[in-house]
């Protein structure tokens, strides 16, 4: 262990994402890959599970138990700890003793299947109290530290020292900022909640690119205790054409002796969190020295052996500026932005001068062409699901340049087209003409198109 990480530092992998939950098998798989990468903590909070949230007041069925018992073990095996989440605050009645008793029956179930640390979440929930949890408890605030602490205190009588995990309303800087919960919701709970508890943050914003010292200091002066991260850094529920594999990144060394821990919510498809993973494990165990582009190319060596292929292999290079144009949410690749800027370049030269632009642009979009249209021939069928539909979008509009390109390089002045990409099939569709009344500009305002 490196001297930096105290023992009980929580870090690992949260299954906490919007969309259809991992299947036994792929969890087997991400819980080989923390193991081998040092990452010592599950928490399972599948937003989709229709009993985690939705109905959490219903039981597992024994066919749902022993999935999760299965689960429980697999953790147990591999020395990592299964931390299980409940959902229940889109309906909860914190006054009613009986939703009180259910919440403690449900996570006894899940005890009596092995499972010992657990959570409650409160996030993304209606920001209204009812009327008798108003009056009872005055606050959203106390309502959920008196349900919390009640659960905690009674689960730590059965195991004394067991982790407890809490998700805030508010948990982000952002969300603070607006109020969200009422008044003081975080110096309340920071009052309230009982010190063993952990509570969790996600940064400045829901996707945080940058989480500073600063920032995590003033919190730990309201929340009493240093936050513990909920990292969406990789997560892709909210944008189902994109995916995340650059390096995990933007944060200070610094940052670890000031959590409690980082759990990290991730892609949606496992395949793809090769490199995330791998990359928070390098910056989790890094002594002094830690650069997430060194850890991102040794990382994708590693990701690349899995590329094996029934077609034509795709070379390590051209794998990395594939990974490149699905790096992070706030910014491409090295390689992917200088395709970018190449393109961009040749295309708004003047025709005189294009030609001289076009190699800049023409050989890597041609490899990039090539490695997309090589994914279906992956041995690993998994990865395959995981990418393809990724990746066919960015294969078009390579297509579509290529094709742009020679048409040019035969007539400068000629008008540009492509028989597979016609009006109606190719960019088509009720989502991408209601996108075009509305743009975004780069200060998060949207102006209204003419
Ligand atoms: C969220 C949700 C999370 C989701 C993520 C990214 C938290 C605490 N909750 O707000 O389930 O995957 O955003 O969309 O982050």
């Amino acid at each position: 262990m490196v001297m930096h990480m105290k023992t009980d530092f929580l870090t690992g992998v949260i299954e906490g994402f919007y969309g259809t939950p991992w299947t036994l098998g792929e969890r087997h798989m991400v819980l080989d890959w923390m193991q081998s990468w040092k990452l010592n903590t599950y928490l399972y909070a599948p937003k989709d599970d229709l009993k985690q949230r939705v109905s959490w007041r219903e039981d597992y069925s024994s066919g749902e138990a022993a999935v999760l018992k299965d689960l429980i073990q697999a953790c147990q095996a591999r020395g990592i700890r299964f931390v299980y989440a409940l959902s229940p605050g889109l309906d909860m009645a914190y006054a009613q003793a009986s939703d009180l008793e259910t919440l403690q029956r449900r996570l006894e179930q899940v005890r009596q299947l092995g499972g010992r640390d657990f959570a409650l979440l409160f996030d993304d929930i209606p920001d209204v109290m009812r009327a008798e949890d108003r009056s009872t408890y005055g606050s959203f605030a106390k309502a959920q530290c008196h349900v919390t602490n009640a659960v905690y205190r009674s689960l730590q009588e059965k195991s004394p020292g067991a982790r407890f995990l809490f998700c805030p309303t508010p948990y982000c800087g952002r969300m603070q900022q607006a109020g969200l919960g009422g008044e003081d919701y975080l110096g309340q709970v920071g009052r309230i909640l009982d010190p063993g508890i952990e509570i969790f943050w996600t940064g400045p914003e829901i996707i945080s690119s940058h989480l500073s010292m600063g920032h995590v200091e003033g919190l730990t002066q309201l929340l009493r205790r240093p936050p513990l991260i909920w990292d969406n850094l990789h997560a892709n529920d909210y944008d189902g054409r994109r995916f995340y594999c650059g390096p995990y990144s933007g944060r200070p060394l610094e940052l670890r002796q000031a959590v409690r821990g980082i759990l990290h919510n991730p892609n949606n498809e496992a395949p793809l969190n090769y490199v995330p993973w791998k990359t928070l494990s390098d910056y989790v165990h890094a002594d002094t020295d830690w650069d997430p582009r060194t850890s991102y190319l040794r990382a994708m060596e590693g990701w690349h052996a899995r590329f094996e292929s029934a077609g034509s292999p795709i070379a390590l290079e051209d794998l990395v500026l594939l990974g490149d144009c699905f790096y992070l949410p706030e910014a491409e690749g090295s390689q992917a932005q200088a395709l970018h800027d190449a393109a961009r370049d040749w295309l708004r030269a003047a025709p005189g001068d294009r030609q001289a632009l076009l190699p800049a642009f023409r050989e890597p979009a041609a490899r990039l062409r090539n490695a997309c249209a090589e994914i279906v021939h992956l041995k690993d069928r998994g990865l395959f699901s995981a990418l393809s539909r990724k990746t066919w979008d960015l294969r078009e509009e390579m297509d579509l340049m290529l094709t742009c390109a020679s048409q040019m390089e035969k007539d400068p002045g000629a008008r540009l087209h492509s028989d597979y990409h016609l009006p109606g099939t190719y960019r088509g569709g009720m989502v991408s003409k209601l996108q075009g009344l509305l743009h975004p500009q780069a200060d998060g305002s949207f102006i209204p198109s003419r």
